[in-house]
């Protein structure tokens, strides 16, 4: 998949190209076969499942992901130069990337973009454009490239869990930062975001089906309880290294939690910056209910198979309430105190 950068506006286009007669697990099957013949070997001695939307979730690193993942994680995990300003946004799909992404990049380019502008980058780009990720943009297909050109600070996006970042990430100075959510939501986003990927090939994947999965750490880069608590455990131990954000802290202080995004990345808000609302026009300009409405987020196409207007369905917290049985939310309540009792990491289900 061919990338290009504009290194002015930091933008990346990537042209994708997808063959409209074939289903699903043709292209799956297809992906899997232009798989390097290292990749294709390390395949061969994973644990694997089904897969969400794939054929199958491959356990690699002690994390479920996909095949071409795996290829491009390999390349980055190789290839990657950190250097000490750069900023990395760390996820688990689902969790607040989209949003992490666009109030980071407002807050980083504040001074070369004014957030007020007619010609912001984020009126015009989807932010997984602007900060893009190393597994599904830049290493994909295990390609390798020129980032040098970038502006500083270099911002990128990855679902990898901590431990499988680069050695060159951990051991320089640049600073991650991190958000998940309530596994209740991220569980009905990721599910909803899954039902609209899947071929149509394949029989809609039923809430039962997909919540079991969940619940043995079967998903995109989980188990979830793993992911979270790599981070959180990094963010306490270096907390000038990583920084660690609750979706559901965002909803209920977008400007404490802004002021703190930008104090952690070494740029805090001046005086004469929080006077004239800078911060609050941040938070304007990022707002699912802005991004949601511009033309780009519903019409455009970032992240190969992904639409971006997928991207923003309700962005709500609790949504979860209108779609868990008792029973369900019995067995994710209970899963939730045996893996993170004892960690500190707790959430808010409600809003
Ligand atoms: P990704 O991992 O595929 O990039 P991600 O952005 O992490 O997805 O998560 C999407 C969720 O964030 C959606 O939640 P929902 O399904 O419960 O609605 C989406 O609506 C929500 N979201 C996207 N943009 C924003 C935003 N600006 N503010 C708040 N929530 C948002």
């Amino acid at each position: 998949m061919p990338i290009s950068l504009n290194t002015t506006t930091m933008v990346i286009t990537t042209h994708y190209t997808k063959n409209p007669s074939r289903d699903g697990d043709q292209e799956a099957a297809a992906e899997e076969e232009k798989l390097s013949q290292e990749c294709k070997e390390l395949l061969l001695s994973l644990p694997k499942e089904k897969g969400w939307r794939t054929l199958h979730l491959y356990k690699f690193q002690e994390f479920w992901c996909q095949p071409t993942e795996i290829q491009s994680i390999i390349a980055f995990q190789r290839h990657f130069q950190a250097s000490d300003t750069d900023v990395v946004l760390a996820t688990i799909p689902k969790s607040g990337t989209t949003w992490l992404k666009a109030l980071a990049f407002a807050v980083v380019n504040r001074r070369r973009f004014a957030v007020v502008s007619n010609s912001h980058p984020l009126l015009s780009s989807n932010p997984h454009d602007l900060v893009p990720f190393f597994e599904y943009m830049l290493y994909a297909n295990g390609q390798i490239p020129d980032l040098s050109k970038l502006p500083q600070p270099r911002l990128f996006g990855t679902h990898i869990p901590y431990a499988s970042l680069p050695n060159s990430i951990k051991k320089s100075d640049c600073r991650v930062v991190y958000i998940c959510r309530n596994p209740f939501d991220t569980f009905i986003s990721t599910w909803h975001y899954m039902k609209k990927l899947r071929p149509g090939s394949q029989a809609p994947m039923l809430v039962d089906e997909a919540f079991e999965m969940y619940c043995k750490g079967i998903i995109g880069f989980g188990p979830f309880w793993e992911h979270m608590l790599g981070y959180w455990k990094e963010s306490i131990e270096r907390p000038h290294k990583v920084l660690f954000f609750k979706y559901e802290d965002l909803k209920e202080d977008i400007t404490f939690q802004l002021k703190k995004l930008a104090e952690f990345l070494g740029i805090p808000f001046s005086l004469e910056e929080e006077r004239s609302g800078v911060i609050e026009k941040i938070a304007k300009l990022c707002s699912f209910e802005n991004l949601k409405e511009l033309e780009i987020n519903k019409s455009g196409k970032s992240i190969k198979n992904f639409e971006n207007k997928d991207l923003f369905r309700k962005g709500e917290v609790g949504d979860w309430v209108n779609y868990l049985s008792p029973t369900m939310v019995e067995q994710l309540t209970k899963l939730l105190e045996d893996k993170l009792g004892g960690s500190g990491l707790s959430f808010k289900l409600l809003s």
